[in-house]
């Protein structure tokens, strides 16, 4: 009371609000007027804060909270009444003429698409200290998952506009959500590297707030225990994405440029663009408002299972159900072994790789009736069976994968699964957790993330008739992993399938101990034989036939102990770095028409 005076109208207004919702504990231990000042004002900062950046502000926060706190206490469901059974999606067959025209459908409508990157996430689990944006996606080329992602929406851009020829040339945008976590360092990665070739004003940055923590079950809010003026906050989740899209206006924006879609993305997956062409195919074809991408999962990995749900009602859905909730809701539905693999090695849910693509009028039509609030959970960590307090304090979270749930039944929901090798491996775990992954179940690590990459391209080049020698199984940060031949390109060079039919033809060869860098658009690969390590550079206007023997000693893998500080995080994640010991290299800065590489293979 003695401080209001020292409170404008607005913080009067917000502390009024505060102590109706049961939050009065918060002011017990104000000083009076007079003293520490200056922290109740900003108190009340970041309380307009936490207001503002949560759709229907601090007061349905805490009324959820205690609504989703009463529930958890009680043991309920949030499934409840629902039967979970497997649901049909497209599933897509790398290589095949449905697949090479999903691809070919998709290239035509990414001009009308934007890209959604989530990235507010630090990634305790990968035990990195940088944002992950920043880490190298493979180390052949050192590209980094930021300048992957932006390299291959650019791509997508101008294959997209060739096509249209004639139509105005159109630009794709790139939304980033960051975090107080992330925000800076994101920024920071842009600006050093000329934002990666995109045009400044394509990329946008939302920064996700963190939400407010909750000290018992009746949501009473938790003060910071290292400053009385401050609420403790955590994170809110990647759900978060929809309401920051929703309040930026961009929806409308991207609505009135003619855009059809959004597609969502994660941090860290390197394959994640050779599975885009296709799946927006599907969604173009098939109509769908809501696509999410899902691999084959094995039960118990770390990533959710694509789900029917059918409620008592006769209500369904097909939603992710994230993968600390598979197994109980197995269990309580008749399954008494819960999330376990079928006859196929594989759990019979497809895994949730979190790449959803949305419709945008559909979007933009629901949101406008949630503001772009997703179905939120609490995961309350009890002291004891009678659920009366809590270990540390928590928080109210949601996923993005979760936009479904309050969608009309009308709503057409689909998703399309593809081959793992093609499209998912994310870098989320660190060595020692990663080492422990039960033999069969992937590691997710850095060193299993980059060899998944030199996997594909060898599988893609093989389907396209190269002579690719198998890989060998090595050890590294105690992860067994195959080796392939290092082969990286530019997104340029190809993003379907038929670009690399169209490049590289059947008469070529690539020994496992071999590194392959293609860096140029008009590379056409044609009987080459390849032992050693070859990189081709070429200006965008050359038009280069690249073929011959090449032979060298090559680059090579060397191992690197995970503990051994005097090596660059980065590196000591993955457990080696390569060895450049000799290559040859050549590099195209004359916009020729179809010159040979001979004489420089001669040299
Ligand atoms: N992220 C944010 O932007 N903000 C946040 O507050 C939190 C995260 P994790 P998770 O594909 O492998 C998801 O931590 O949440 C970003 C799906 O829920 O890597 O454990 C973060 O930066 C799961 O169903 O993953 O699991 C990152 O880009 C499954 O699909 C992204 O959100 C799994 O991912 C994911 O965060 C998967």
């Amino acid at each position: 009371q003695k401080n209001l005076r020292i409170l404008s109208p607005d913080q009067i207004k917000l502390a009024k609000m505060l102590t109706s919702e049961g939050q009065s504990h918060l002011f017990a231990h104000w000083a009076e007027p007079g003293v520490d000042d200056e922290g109740k004002r900003s108190f009340f900062d970041q309380v307009a804060r936490l207001d503002r950046s949560y759709p229907g502000g601090l007061v349905s926060y805490i009324r959820n909270a205690r609504k989703l706190l009463a529930d958890s206490k009680e043991g309920k469901n949030p499934f409840d009444g629902f039967t979970p059974s497997v649901p049909l999606g497209e599933v897509l067959t790398f290589g095949d003429d449905k697949f090479v025209g999903f691809e070919e459908a998709g290239i035509r409508e990414v001009r009308n698409a934007a890209f959604v990157l989530v990235a507010g996430g630090l990634g305790e689990r990968l035990g990195y200290k940088g944002i992950k944006l920043a880490l190298p996606a493979e180390s052949t080329t050192g590209t980094c998952f930021l300048q992957h992602y932006i390299e291959n929406i650019l791509a997508l851009q101008n294959a997209s506009n060739s096509i249209l020829q004639g139509q105005h040339e159109a630009q794709i945008p790139l939304v980033i959500m960051t975090s107080d976590d992330t925000h800076t360092p994101t920024v920071d990665l842009l600006e050093s590297n000329s934002y990666f070739g995109m045009k400044p004003t394509q990329v946008k940055l939302l920064k996700q707030e963190k939400v407010a923590c909750l000290d018992d079950n009746d949501a009473r809010l938790a003060v910071d225990p290292c400053n009385r003026y401050k609420i403790q906050t955590k994170p809110h989740g990647h759900g978060d994405v929809h309401a920051l899209l929703y309040s930026s206006g961009l929806l409308d924006a991207w609505h009135d440029e003619g855009r059809k879609w959004v597609l969502f993305f994660q941090d860290t997956n390197g394959l994640l663009f050779k599975a885009i062409p296709a799946s927006l195919g599907v969604s173009a074809t098939k109509g769908y408002h809501v696509n999410s991408l899902a691999v084959p999962r094995k039960a118990k990995e770390a990533i959710g299972g694509i789900t029917k749900l059918t409620h008592a009602d006769g209500r369904t859905m097909v939603i992710n159900v994230e993968y600390n909730q598979l197994d109980p809701l197995l269990r309580a539905t008749g399954h008494p072994d819960g999330d376990v693999n079928c006859e196929t090695g594989y759990s019979p849910f497809p895994g949730n790789i979190n790449q959803l693509i949305l419709e945008l009028n559909s979007y933009i039509e629901e949101l406008t009736k949630t503001r772009g609030a997703i179905k939120e959970f609490v995961n309350p960590k009890y002291k004891d069976s009678s659920k009366s307090s809590f270990k540390s304090s928590t928080r109210l979270e949601c996923m993005m994968q979760d936009y479904p749930k309050t969608l009309p039944p009308s709503a057409r929901v689909g998703f399309t699964v593809m081959d793992t090798w093609l499209a998912y491996a994310p870098v989320k775990n660190n060595p020692e957790d990663a080492a422990k992954v039960p033999k069969g179940n992937p590691y997710h690590s850095a060193t299993s993330g980059e060899m998944a990459i030199y996997r594909a391209n060898s599988l893609i080049l093989r389907k396209a008739g190269f002579e690719i020698a198998n890989p060998t199984l090595e050890v590294f940060n105690g992860q067994e992993v195959e080796v392939w031949p290092r082969i990286t390109w530019s997104p340029k060079w190809a993003l379907t399938f038929a670009d690399v039919r169209r490049k590289a033809s059947c008469n070529c060869s690539v020994t496992q101990r071999s590194t392959l860098v293609i860096k140029g658009k008009n590379v056409y690969l044609d009987g080459l034989s390849l032992d050693g390590t070859l990189i081709i550079k070429s200006i965008d206007d050359a038009e280069v036939k690249v073929g011959g023997s090449v032979q060298n000693k090559g680059w090579t893998l060397k191992r690197i102990d995970h503990k051994d500080t005097s090596v660059p995080e980065e590196v000591r994640i993955r457990g080696f770095e390569i060895e450049k010991v000799e290559q040859l290299e050549i590099n195209y800065t004359e916009p020729e028409q179809m010159s040979e590489n001979d004489e420089a293979i001669e040299n």
